[in-house]
């Protein structure tokens, strides 16, 4: 039996925005207390966590004085140095105050949208002095209720000057962050900007300086939009493009319910594991989700818990579908190549064309083919499951 002890080499991180989620909604009030940032440091190296991850505003009040900064900051980093935890990720908090109401880099208003800026250099250099290496850009307010507001190709120019006007702030301060873009379809606007992960990646491509941008995907995000959340993340680790990942547990086409990672859909987590663990992606495995409304302080460590535990279960059940010989078999079945066609299909050539043009296809025996995928998806399950 695997021990499924959540270890600092694991790099599970949580944003202190969601062990520290106070269980408001539109609907109610505050149903737990705040945690202290430095207690939840505390707690979450307890628990074999790797890092914490934060905005500007989950540290540093937004209408902090210079010097309660500095000394919010210099606790908070003796609480990170006594309990071995890092800070991996930063990002700005450009969405809760109503100043960023009509969005933040893509408000009708250049006040706001210089406001914004200024608001995210500041975490920046704030992110530095924490040792982070990744930046997120979430544009949660980016976007419009009603398209009378905003040309979207404005709102488009806008977001791109921003972020290009950053890449260079971030050059020659020399931090050398590695910025993720998060997309989202919609919640808290209407609709948002670069709603998914492929509208992210092909924003990217027309900034100035598309090397440093890459994405965070989020689990929810995608699958609020009804998409496939491992299709999403393989595009980005295919583009080189995945810097970051925020996972959680999200029912189809609801509202954005963070739920504790794995709680929905263990089948799609399942693949997802599976795809990180075998990708090659060495960045973090941090959650973006929290504990049920229903909670106390005990609950939220339980979520806590449950989001690595679940993880590491899962990593468990892949190494299990690799090793397990009725499955291999079939997939080696579906993968050979006896003839070598695949070879004349990998790239172009006069004479692989000329090859493919002269060959006889049996249509009608291709057409009968069965691929077993029935019988395939079932051992999945039963691995899953656990009687297997
Ligand atoms: C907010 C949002 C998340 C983002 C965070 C980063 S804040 O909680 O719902 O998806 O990742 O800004
Ligand atoms: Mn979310
Ligand atoms: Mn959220
Ligand atoms: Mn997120």
């Amino acid at each position: 039996m695997s021990d499924y002890t959540p270890q600092k080499h694991h790099k599970f991180t949580f944003g202190l925005w969601t062990v520290g989620n106070v269980g408001r909604d539109p609907f109610g009030n505050a149903v737990r207390e705040p945690l202290a940032p430095t207690y939840i440091v505390k707690k979450l190296s307890e628990l074999g966590a790797y890092g914490v991850n934060l905005h500007d505003n989950d540290l540093v009040p937004i209408d902090a004085t210079a010097a309660e900064r500095d000394r919010i900051v210099a606790e908070f980093k003796k609480a990170l140095d006594d309990y071995g935890m890092r800070v991996p990720m930063a990002t700005t908090n450009l969405f809760y105050d109503p100043v960023f109401k009509d969005g933040a880099f893509t408000s009708n208003d250049p006040k706001v949208r210089a406001y914004a800026l200024q608001k995210t250099m500041r975490a920046m250099d704030l992110g530095a002095e924490l040792g982070a290496e990744v930046y997120v850009f979430w544009g949660g307010r980016e976007g419009v209720e009603t398209d009378a507001s905003k040309d979207p190709r404005e709102a488009l120019k806008r977001y791109r000057e921003c972020l290009n006007f950053l890449a260079e702030y971030d050059i020659e301060k020399g931090y050398n962050f590695k910025f993720a873009i998060e997309p989202k379809p919609n919640e808290p606007r209407g609709d948002i900007y670069l709603p998914v992960v492929g509208a992210a990646l092909g924003f990217i491509a027309t900034l100035n300086r598309p090397e440093k941008f890459g994405l965070n995907p989020e689990y929810a995000h995608e699958t609020m939009a009804g998409l496939n959340f491992v299709h999403a993340v393989a595009q980005a680790i295919d583009a080189g493009k995945l810097f970051h990942i925020d996972l959680n547990g999200q029912k189809i086409g609801r509202y954005d319910q963070d739920y504790r990672f794995g709680a929905e859909d263990l089948k799609t987590n399942f693949f997802l594991v599976k795809l990180l663990e075998e990708s090659g992606y060495e960045g973090m495995r941090h959650f973006d989700a929290h504990a049920y409304r229903t909670e106390d302080e005990e609950g939220v460590w339980d979520f806590a818990r449950g989001c690595m535990r679940t993880y590491l279960i899962l990593k468990e059940k892949a190494e299990r579908f690799n090793a397990d010989p009725e499955i291999q078999g079939l997939l080696h079945e579906l993968n050979t190549d006896s003839e070598g066609i695949g070879g004349l299909i990998r790239s172009y050539s006069p004479s692989n064309a000329q090859r493919i043009m002269e060959m006889q296809f049996d249509r009608a025996a291709l057409g009968k083919r069965g691929y077993a995928y029935e019988k395939l998806d079932q051992l999945t399950m039963e691995i899953l499951l656990g009687v297997r």
